[in-house]
């Protein structure tokens, strides 16, 4: 027969052979002799990407053709990480290729490590897109990511000093194999100008907007493949160009320089992600950035609609837009414009079809983080919108009017405009208003949304409002990352745990074996132990693999209280100190501060400076502090398999939900956390005694507010916590600045805004448990192998069949390939 039997697309380990050995010849022009690790990466890539395509173009046709509803998630930000992996893994080729390149003399995993992350995001929302992303390709759902194509993601993170510094992540600098360029797609955006009433054939007005400046979106789309199904699904992010409008007026008019400067400015749209996580800087290129993708992704939506479809009465019925979180809200003005401006619908109508279309989650109660856009600068760059919006108010405020005729104050609460010296519009009013589904991201969270947050609106309309708490793919978050416990699951339940997270169970049946406990302990032991290898090589430190291996790895925020987490640190090594024993601990970091954030950025210079000294101590070994640099997807998936416990601290009713808490039970840690967020579910689930729990409630905190707490009362009461503010405050981590931390300590003691010194207490008597519990190794490792055995609903798998059926009104498209 033929020894190489279809290059292109086979399975066969000759095929896949051949297939790498074509691409990097051809694709990259390359000897065995001349190529790079990088050209060895991009030959690989591509080689999955070749066997992703028939799949890909079979599942689009099949949407169209049977004419699906369709889902579009519409966000910001899509926090990939690395593709390679997953998609080996959802071709289940990952094996072979493995057995193949060996065979070549080559290892996949250094491979894999050529690739940069996909840093498109932030943190918790952005990770969450991009679980959504690969669970709604997985169960099977005719879905769509829409987003922005920035150029450079999220800063990487370098420590000089102790202290962060950003450098520009050029994460495209060496081309991106697996994105497909689209320009017969691109999509013209507007801003600017005026509008004008102009008298249509019917002898009413139609509106027209006379922008000032136009972008030109260009689409880029990646392959979503779904876990060995023959689902792949769609990524379409956008990235600006300079519109036509330059080269021929701008040009021609002979002012050559003036012009390519223009060109710049609107191309600048897609350059960078704003770096903050939960905060909004209110800037004008923020705003830009938003309308841009949005008025791409709903262009893209209506033009797929009309290609089928006479008229928009059946809109709502076959398309299901998800607003992650009010960055793109402005999509629900953007479609009204649409429909009546250029497509002449009575309001009325293209209203009923916009809210039967939307809904909005909530993300965050933070009110920094809440966007609010000055009416001028709406004016200035998005009139036509800005009087939709009044228009979409004027008749909202009439229905609250009917509602509560004699409440002025709740209409001045509600509207859409936020008045003032300068009047702002609430973009989460909007989404609400335009949405008939708004929904939290935890069952406290969603509560909190409608007691506090959207009261009035919840008072309004109850039905919209639901929860739909978060969850995470447990392809990248076990089966990638932590290869030897997923091998360990499937030996004992099967290989189905990958797509159907409730056979997880299955795994109670064999707590009592202690064969298999050992087992569970063999692998944490040699991911601890991989873990110390790469903290050796990449900080010099030394840490030892029996110790507790404490993990703390998410965005620096004040309310996460990184810093508690170091304030009991200096208590363990004052304990040390005085000669009490402690058992041996590894406390491991990973945190990006926002650039602007002061605060943010001190405390990581503290954490390195409590590290500095406690790592230095010759006498004493027992504990180690490791900050590992520019925390990102790819280092999660490291340091996660490694964790022993799992640092859930937030002050409480302040983080939405989390997922790096779930990802981490998911691999065996266990939580030391606050009543917080997805916390509450994930204590439920494993069992009170398989979690530590500690702190204030959220009511409590509300309380304590009430009444001006401060934090130098709690310093008061605790000797132990007194001793570490003073150490502090000596001087003794910061001898060359002696109050380099007192900026810290000022917050600490006086409001204590987060509750850390209130808390402090209870969570330092929470880690004596912790110590006393590893102490009882057996007892351990039973609530570690519960903790993996009872996250299966923690699965993003479940969550996106939440909104599929609650929201969406989608169901999974089978694809057949042989059609
Ligand atoms: O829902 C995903 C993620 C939650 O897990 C975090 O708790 C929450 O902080 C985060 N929210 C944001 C809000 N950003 N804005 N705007 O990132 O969402």
């Amino acid at each position: 027969g033929n020894p190489a039997p279809d290059a292109r697309t086979g399975m066969h380990p000759i095929a896949l052979r051949r297939a790498f050995a074509d691409h990097l010849h051809y694709s990259r022009a390359r000897e065995s002799m001349s190529a790079t690790p990088f050209d060895r990466y991009v030959a690989l890539a591509l080689s999955a990407r070749d066997r992703l395509v028939d799949r890909w173009t079979k599942t689009q046709h099949t949407y169209y053709e049977q004419d699906v509803k369709r889902g579009y998630y519409l966000s910001a930000e899509f926090l990939l990480g690395r593709a390679l992996v997953a998609n080996l893994q959802a071709l289940d080729i990952y094996d072979s290729y493995k057995t193949v390149l060996g065979e070549l003399g080559l290892d996949l995993d250094e491979l894999v490590e050529q690739e940069p992350d996909a840093g498109l995001g932030n943190g918790g929302l952005g990770r969450l897109a991009a679980c959504f992303l690969d669970s709604m390709a997985t169960i099977g759902l005719p879905t769509y990511g829409y987003g922005i194509r920035y150029e450079f993601g999220i800063f990487e993170q370098v420590i000089r000093d102790g202290y962060q510094v950003e450098r520009a992540d050029e994460w495209l600098r060496f081309g991106n194999p697996w994105e497909i360029e689209r320009p017969e797609h691109a999509v013209p955006v507007s801003f600017g100008g005026y509008t004008e009433r102009v008298p249509d054939k019917r002898g009413g007005f139609r509106v027209v907007w006379r922008h000032s400046e136009q972008v030109i979106g260009v689409p880029f789309d990646t392959p979503i493949a779904g876990y060995q199904s023959n689902t792949v699904n769609t990524l379409r992010l956008w990235s600006a160009r300079a519109g036509e409008e330059f080269d021929f007026e701008l040009f021609n008019a002979g002012d050559y320089v003036h012009a390519v400067h223009e060109k710049n400015q609107s191309e600048v749209i897609s350059k960078v992600l704003y770096p903050n996580d939960n905060f909004d800087k209110g800037k004008e290129l923020r705003l830009r950035q938003e309308y841009f993708f949005v008025a791409c992704s709903i262009a893209d939506i209506v033009n797929r609609y009309n290609r089928v479809h006479p008229d928009f009465s059946r809109f709502a019925e076959k398309n299901a837009i998800q607003l992650n979180d009010t960055h793109p809200a402005i999509a629900i003005a953007e479609l009204m414009r649409v429909l009546i401006d250029d497509h002449l619908l009575p309001w009325e109508d293209a209203w009923k079809q916009t809210v039967g279309a939307f809904g909005y989650t909530n993300h965050t109660l933070l009110p920094e983080a809440l966007e609010r856009w000055p009416v001028a600068l709406f004016e200035r760059l998005l009139p036509r919108h800005l009087e939709i919006i009044y228009e979409i108010n004027r008749r909202f405020l009439r229905e609250v009017m009917d509602a509560h005729p004699q409440d002025q104050d709740r209409v001045a609460r509600m509207s859409l405009i936020e008045e003032g010296h300068e009047r702002h519009v609430r973009m989460a009013h909007l989404a609400v208003v335009g949405s008939h589904s708004v929904n939290g991201v935890a069952k406290l969270h969603s509560e909190l949304v409608k007691r506090d947050l959207l009261r009035d609106f919840y008072d309004l309309w109850p039905e919209r409002f639901n929860n739909k708490t978060n969850g995470v793919t447990f392809r990248r978050w076990l089966l990638a990352c932590n290869p030897a416990l997923a091998a360990l699951v499937t030996e004992k339940v099967g290989p189905k745990w990958v797509t159907e997270f409730e056979r997880l169970r299955e795994l109670e049946r064999h707590l009592d074996d202690p064969e298999f406990i050992e087992r569970i302990a063999a692998v944490k032991r040699a991911n601890k132990v991989a873990l110390a290898k790469v903290i050796a090589q990449e900080l010099d430190i030394n840490v030892d693999p029996s110790s507790i291996f404490d993990v703390q790895i998410k965005r620096l925020h004040e309310y996460k209280r990184q810093l508690l987490n170091a304030l009991h640190i200096v208590a363990l090594y004052l304990r040390q100190k005085r000669g009490e024993q402690i058992t041996p601990r590894t406390f491991i970091f990973g945190a990006k501060a926002a650039p602007g954030y002061r605060q943010a950025k001190l405390i990581i210079k503290f954490i390195h400076a409590v590290a500095y000294v406690v790592n230095g101590d010759r006498r004493h070994t027992g504990l180690r502090v490791a900050f590992m640099p520019n925390y990102r997807v790819s280092l999660a998936e490291r340091i996660i398999p490694a964790a022993d416990v799992s640092e859930q601290i937030s002050t409480a009713g302040m983080e939405a939900s989390g997922t790096g808490n779930m990802k981490l039970a998911l691999n065996g840690a266990l939580t030391v956390g606050t009543l917080d967020g997805a916390n509450i579910e994930i204590r439920d689930a494993v069992g009170p005694e398989n979690f530590f729990l500690f702190g204030l409630t959220a009511d409590e905190v509300i309380a304590r507010r009430g009444e001006h707490f401060e934090g130098r009362t709690a310093v008061a009461a605790d000797p132990e916590l007194r001793e570490v503010i003073e150490l502090i405050s000596s001087g003794f981590f910061s001898p060359e600045y002696r109050e380099l931390f007192q900026p810290l300590l000022d917050r600490l003691l006086g409001r204590d805004e987060y509750m850390m010194l209130a808390d402090f207490k209870a969570y330092s008597a929470c880690q004596r448990e912790v110590e006393a519990a590893y102490a009882d190794r057996q007892s351990w490792l039973r609530k570690s192998a519960l903790n993996i055995a009872r996250v299966g609903e923690f699965s993003s798998d479940r969550t996106v069949r939440e909104y599929a059926r609650d929201i969406w009104g989608l169901t999974p498209v089978e694809i057949d390939l042989g059609a």
